[in-house]
């Protein structure tokens, strides 16, 4: 592939003549995108069709979730055309900054689904085989507002733009058999760039539709109602993203979703297969499947199902099986780990169920205690189980994850199975989270140490002896990121923040155990403190969060109308403004997320000790140069093993100090005997924030009263926290703090996702 500005516009042209009836200039904003998009996908042609081609044993990543955000920025940097392509629309007038309105594709929820993202990045960029298979939700992640302070929803037409990145692949259409449905599964295939290296990867996504086109005939003859309630059913099932993120949801359209993602997979897998001669007992010899999570955890009995209607036996194709999948787990929750309703299961899709039960007799046949090994239990299905049982390889997200999933969550399967268990520390990709969002950091990066770094982040180390040449552009680039971002909050929050104030900041999805609810009351302290005068020049900070809350978790939506409170409050009064802002930004996604991270002085990841399985945002901030505000929780400790402890700001109860404290935890003591916390709580309830909808009062009960009062500590840690924040933004502005900064940089090397993906190539994949 070679790119030749000239060509590339003549070729843009053709494809706006073809496709749009129009041309260069006369071509809309989303006409020039598609053309654009489309022209760059035919140069990498040749390298995706070798790919799809070749031989090699590949590993297929089953997941229900691909949070990609916008692809065609980092599509163009990967493919090594961005600057050219820039140049060349410049030539004719145009900027490639317009496209920055391009949807987001926001086919998941948070960390498990922008994982699969970066991992499948990594990949391709470290020319390892990993294909995606997923679901082509109709509309993605709901797009969120506030209204009043409240979250809202809306639909999010991701498709609005059009869709240039995919390629509809009708000749490798399968049909999807439920119960009471068949439906046709049909391939949408993205293709994933390596970093200019000649690879590309697939991300194959499916789609729901009627498997007979719409039948005119029976809808003449009256039979129209029913006809058209079928076509309804068949596209319904991929329509909407389930926006639920570390809690189950149980729902029959959701396993109806799982399922035919990974019956279609599989089909297409084995089908083409076949169609290469290969043996059906040779499996394993070229595939492996990594199961995302639960989600995807149905593949195990739809494969055994597939292989015995091959002519398998039962023990033959548990046998290949047990060689192919392996699952990932994400999280430690008991309410995120998928259960299923024996009983529904088994009339939705009556042949998979019985090889669930199959695998139950088969391990009950093996001899163990039926109380600590079972997939079935009082009529559930215990998903987290099934998979174990049949994998080769589970591992855990982070060393302290992995180490509790050992110890504690499957404790009895690790005592059963002890090699099976591992860790692989999640990882990012460096040039969406870093080379393409903070691209002067990059340049600066480049001039003082090479561009290696760019495919070795170990490399990042060699900037260590430059620290002190550094420190200036360091500055000078963060304060320009920081004017980016503040404009772009005024434009689309209408909240204004001085960009010399410190940007402390929370993105991430909304949840208990996350604790933005801690965050927010110290946010009250200080206000209170700066208010009574009894804190004293307070540096100027700007609180800075980003969350969607489940639509159906009301205590996510509680902490959401907290904040947006607080932040009327705060950036209302006169007093205070000097020192403080507060704003929750609207819609937070993967593009938002690019223009923090680059931004932000302070990155909090306070989650209660134990809950966060790894974090992945603590990574991108890190590598961009920003400390840490945290708890010793997921990803944080190697955070702190690579950086060194002191070069961060830890707070709070470690793991085993959460279960002591749990065993005689009284929060109303801790409330009486905490300078400055009963009031910041009692705010809540005081009439300080304006609140009808008895929201706050639900938020006051769930710290004090109840079965488990403050079940994520967050009062307990409030003392801790406050003295190190405090501490933490009287630091800043110091040459020592911004010193911190860099090493945090130069230490990220660990938390590529490069590095990640060579680790389960190696350990369980075994791909090269
Ligand atoms: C389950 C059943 C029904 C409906 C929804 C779900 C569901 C959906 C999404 C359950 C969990 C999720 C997402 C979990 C998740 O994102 N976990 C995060 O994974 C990251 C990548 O490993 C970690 O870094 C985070 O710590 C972890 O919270």
């Amino acid at each position: 592939m070679k790119f030749d500005k000239k060509n590339f516009l003549s070729e843009v042209d053709r494809i706006l003549r073809a496709d749009y009836a129009t041309e260069l200039g006369s071509a809309t904003k989303k006409e020039l995108y598609n053309a654009l998009s489309k022209a760059a996908m035919a140069l990498a042609y040749d390298d995706w069709n070798r790919e799809k081609n070749n031989n090699k044993k590949r590993c297929g990543y089953f997941s229900a979730e691909f949070l990609m955000g916008r692809s065609i920025y980092s599509n163009l940097l990967n493919l090594g055309i961005l600057e050219e392509t820039c140049e060349a629309l410049r030539s004719i007038g145009k900027d490639l900054n317009e496209f920055e309105e391009v949807e987001d594709a926001a086919l998941g929820n948070g960390g498990l689904g922008r994982l699969a993202a970066c991992y499948l990045e990594s990949a391709a960029s470290s020319a390892l085989p990993l294909d995606g298979y997923g679901i082509r939700y109709r509309y993605g992640l709901f797009r969120q507002t506030f209204e009043d302070g409240f979250q809202h929803e809306e639909g999010d037409d991701w498709l609005k733009w059009g869709d240039p990145w995919s390629v509809r692949v009708d000749r490798d259409a399968v049909v999807v058999s439920f119960s009471d449905q068949k439906v046709l599964a049909v391939p949408y295939d993205m293709p994933v760039f390596g970093y200019r290296n000649g690879v590309v990867n697939t991300l194959r996504l499916w789609s729901s539709e009627p498997v007979e086109p719409f039948d005119f005939g029976a809808f003449n003859e009256m039979k129209g109602e029913r006809t058209a309630e079928e076509n309804f059913n068949a596209t319904k099932i991929t329509d909407v993203l389930y926006p639920n993120d570390n809690t189950m949801s149980g729902k029959i359209l959701r396993l109806r979703q799982q399922y035919f993602l990974v019956s279609a997979s599989l089909q297409d897998i084995l089908a083409k297969d076949k169609a290469k001669g290969r043996r059906i007992s040779d499996l394993p010899k070229y595939h492996c499947f990594q199961l995302n999570d639960t989600h995807p955890v149905i593949a195990i009995p739809e494969l055994l199902r597939l292989l015995q209607e091959e002519g398998l036996s039962f023990e033959e194709a548990f046998d290949l099986a047990a060689k192919c999948f392996n699952f990932t787990n994400h999280t430690i929750m008991a309410e995120a780990l998928e259960k299923w309703d024996a009983l529904a299961l088994s009339e939705l899709l009556p042949d998979v169920y019985r090889q669930i039960v199959n695998c139950q007799e088969r391990i009950q046949r093996e001899g163990v205690d039926p109380d600590k090994f079972f997939i079935i239990r009082d009529n559930v299905i215990h998903m987290a189980n099934l998979a174990i049982y049949v994998s080769a390889k589970v591992n855990g997200v982070a060393e302290i994850h992995t180490n509790i999933l050992k110890k504690d969550t499957f404790k009895n399967w690790c005592e059963l199975y002890p090699d099976k268990f591992v860790n692989i520390t999640n990882g990012i990709t460096p040039r969406r989270w870093l080379l393409l969002n903070n691209p002067q950091m990059a340049k600066e990066i480049d001039s003082l140490i090479g561009t290696e770094w760019h495919t070795d982040l170990k490399k990042l180390k060699s900037l260590k002896p430059h620290i002190g040449e550094m420190l200036s552009s360091f500055k000078r680039i963060k304060e320009e990121n920081k004017k980016k971002l503040a404009d772009y909050i005024k434009e689309h929050e209408g909240v204004e923040i001085p960009s010399h104030f410190i940007f402390d900041v929370q993105v991430k999805r909304l949840h208990e155990y996350k604790r933005q609810l801690l965050n927010a009351l110290s946010i009250l302290y200080f206000y209170n403190g700066i208010k009574d005068g009894s804190i004293e020049d307070f540096p100027p900070t700007a609180f800075i969060f980003g969350a969607k809350a489940a639509p159906g978790y009301y205590m996510a939506k509680a902490v959401i109308k907290f904040i947006n409170e607080i932040a009327n409050l705060v950036n209302s009064d006169e007093q205070v403004k000097p020192y403080l802002r507060v704003v929750f930004v609207q819609n937070y996604n993967v593009s938002y997320a690019e223009k923090i991270v680059c931004a932000a002085d302070v990155s909090e990841q306070i989650s209660m000790a134990g809950m966060e399985a790894s974090g992945t945002g603590n990574m991108k901030f890190m590598l961009n140069g920003t400390v840490t505000l945290g708890t010793l929780d997921g990803a944080n400790v190697e955070i702190c093993e690579e950086a060194g402890r002191e070069n961060n700001y830890i707070f709070g109860a470690t793991v085993d100090e959460v279960s002591q404290v749990k065993k005689f935890y009284c929060p109303r003591e801790i409330l009486e005997n905490t300078i400055g916390l009963k009031r910041a709580v009692e705010s809540l309830v005081d009439g300080t924030l304006k609140d009808d909808s008895g929201m706050l009062q639900k938020l006051y009960e769930s710290l004090l009263t109840g079965y488990e009062p403050d079940r994520y500590l967050v009062l307990y840690d409030f003392a801790d926290y406050v003295r190190v924040k405090e501490e933490l933004l009287r630091d800043y502005g110091s040459e020592a703090f911004d010193k911190k900064c860099l090493i945090n940089m130069a230490s990220a090397g660990k938390f590529s996702a490069d590095r990640s993906v060579k680790d389960y190539a190696k350990h369980i994949w075994k791909i090269k």
